[in-house]
């Protein structure tokens, strides 16, 4: 009887923000992830039912927009839309990057935003939830343009911003080129030099490690999965996508356990090279994409043996999906991996998939990994190891300290342990068995629904 009552009040919740938001499918599917799980929770805790937290928390508590005005190259001026949206501020000021690409709208943010509100829970660090950007694309634009544009976004934003109140740091697009740009602009509007930003660079107050965060932690937490279920990563086939921050790192430590990481991608193809992409070649990528800014197709001109494959976007899946592999790290975008992608994944021999990137796998193919078995690290846990260390650069950053890569880094192994072993206690305890995306959406929202218990209503 209780458990119908919690599973209609679901139901309701999510039947109003269709009719509310018709318009923001990516917002409406992750909220759609997260309150299955929360049924066995609402039994259990009338308090929250009566409080109406669920109706709350899947309302952003503020949703800023701005107009974006800048100069190009030749003299015209563009304009672009700006975000910033707090989600939730209960155990924290609102913490999460600013993505930068042109399919960047308030739905896009919106689920960004709702996501970042349980992973930032799931670190154990005091921060809430948040996510901003612009519909702006940097991609081909000089560095001349791209600072302009983040001088202007920055002269709204930073009325909105602070150390204690909300502090942006990147996401796609935005890197430490753009941040240090972004942060120069604040400094000098409120002549302050404080942590409002993270992912500095190490001149200005950034942390060790903070760039490698998100690749690493994704991969300590497929190592986390994977010991749990008796495997190993060594020696593993493992197909990575995106080829941008987060692949680069995730590829690097996959190297480092010795595994073997076999495929890369941006938004016009990928490639596969059958032999393994090695430390040498792995630097050549960085150096493609991080000084040149060139495109992961050059790959197959510099190494024999690799293949390049254009992506077609019209298509239901996407052949990288379909390479023999043990694991899956997809770090590109969301919504990468389909029904059918999921299923050609298992097909190929698939047992691990750990997310980099933010909902990189559909409902559809989320329900193949758990009917077949794999062991599965959605992008809220899997991924948080760089928000969680911008939360150590902001600790860094208030006490005047540095700490050392070491330091860091054990940092940032042992949280993404506690996040594995939180999400499995968390869906052993209400009911899950061990299925880790029930039990981090559980466990990420029991802190922040007492936080918000505690506090009144707002
Ligand atoms: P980058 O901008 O550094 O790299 C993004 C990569 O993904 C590029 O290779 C890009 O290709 C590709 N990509 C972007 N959009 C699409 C698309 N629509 N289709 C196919 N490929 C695409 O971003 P990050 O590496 O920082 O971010 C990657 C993912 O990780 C995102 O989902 C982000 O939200 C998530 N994430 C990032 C964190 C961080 O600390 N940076 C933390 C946690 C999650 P192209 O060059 O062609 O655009
Ligand atoms: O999605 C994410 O967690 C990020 N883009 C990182 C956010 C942050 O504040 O470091």
């Amino acid at each position: 009887m209780i458990e119908s009552t919690s599973s209609s009040r679901v139901d309701e919740v999510l039947t109003a923000l269709e009719a509310r938001y018709p318009d923001q499918p990516d917002f409406l599917q992750a909220v759609g992830e997260v309150v299955p799980s929360l049924v066995p929770v609402l039994e259990r805790h009338p308090e929250f039912v009566e409080s109406n937290i669920l109706e709350r928390i899947v309302e952003p508590e503020r949703v800023l927009k701005f107009r974006v005005s800048w100069v190009d190259d030749e003299g015209h001026v563009n304009v672009n839309r700006g975000f910033r949206i707090g989600f939730n501020g209960a155990i924290g000021p609102y913490k999460g990057g600013l993505r930068f690409h042109p399919t960047v709208t308030e739905g896009v943010l919106k689920f960004l935003a709702f996501e970042q509100v349980f992973k930032n829970s799931l670190t154990g660090q005091p921060i809430g939830g948040g996510k901003g950007g612009s519909d702006f694309d940097p991609r081909g634009r000089s560095d001349g343009e791209v600072m302009r544009f983040c001088q202007s976004f920055m002269a709204e934003l930073y009325r909105h911003i602070g150390p204690d109140t909300d502090i942006p740091a990147g996401d796609i697009g935005v890197g430490g080129r753009e941040v240090g740009y972004l942060f120069g602009a604040y400094r000098k509007l409120t002549n302050t030099f404080t942590g409002v930003l993270t992912g500095r660079g190490l001149e200005y107050g950034g942390s060790l490690i903070r760039p490698e965060a998100t690749g690493y932690g994704a991969v300590y937490f497929a190592d986390e999965m994977a010991r749990h279920g008796g495997r190993s990563l060594e020696g593993a086939t493992c197909l990575v996508s995106g080829s941008g921050n987060v692949a680069q790192f995730a590829a690097e430590k996959l190297i480092e356990l010795g595994a073997r990481p076999v495929t890369l991608s941006d938004s016009s193809g990928w490639i596969h090279d059958p032999d393994g992409i090695d430390r040498n070649k792995l630097a050549w990528v960085m150096e493609l994409k991080n000084e040149r800014r060139g495109r992961i197709s050059e790959y197959a001109d510099e190494f024999t043996g690799a293949s390049y494959h254009a992506t077609d976007r019209s298509a239901s899946s996407n052949p990288l999906w379909s390479v023999k592999s043990d694991c899956a790290f997809p770090c590109a975008t969301q919504n990468e991996i389909l029904g059918a992608d999921a299923r050609n994944l298992v097909e190929g021999g698939c047992w691990l998939v750990s997310e980099g990137a933010n909902m990189p796998t559909d409902p559809t193919g989320q329900a193949v990994f758990r009917e077949h078995g794999v062991l599965y690290g959605p992008g809220k846990a899997a991924n948080a190891g760089g928000v969680a260390v911008s939360a150590l650069e902001m600790s860094q950053a208030s006490q005047r300290q540095f700490w050392d890569r070491g330091e860091v880094d054990r940092k940032l192994q042992g949280i993404m342990k506690n996040i594995h072993e939180m999400s499995a206690h968390a869906a052993a305890e209400y009911g899950f068995g061990q299925d880790l995306l029930h039990g981090s959406n559980v466990a990420g929202f029991l802190k922040v629904a007492r936080a918000m218990l505690a506090q009144g209503v707002f």
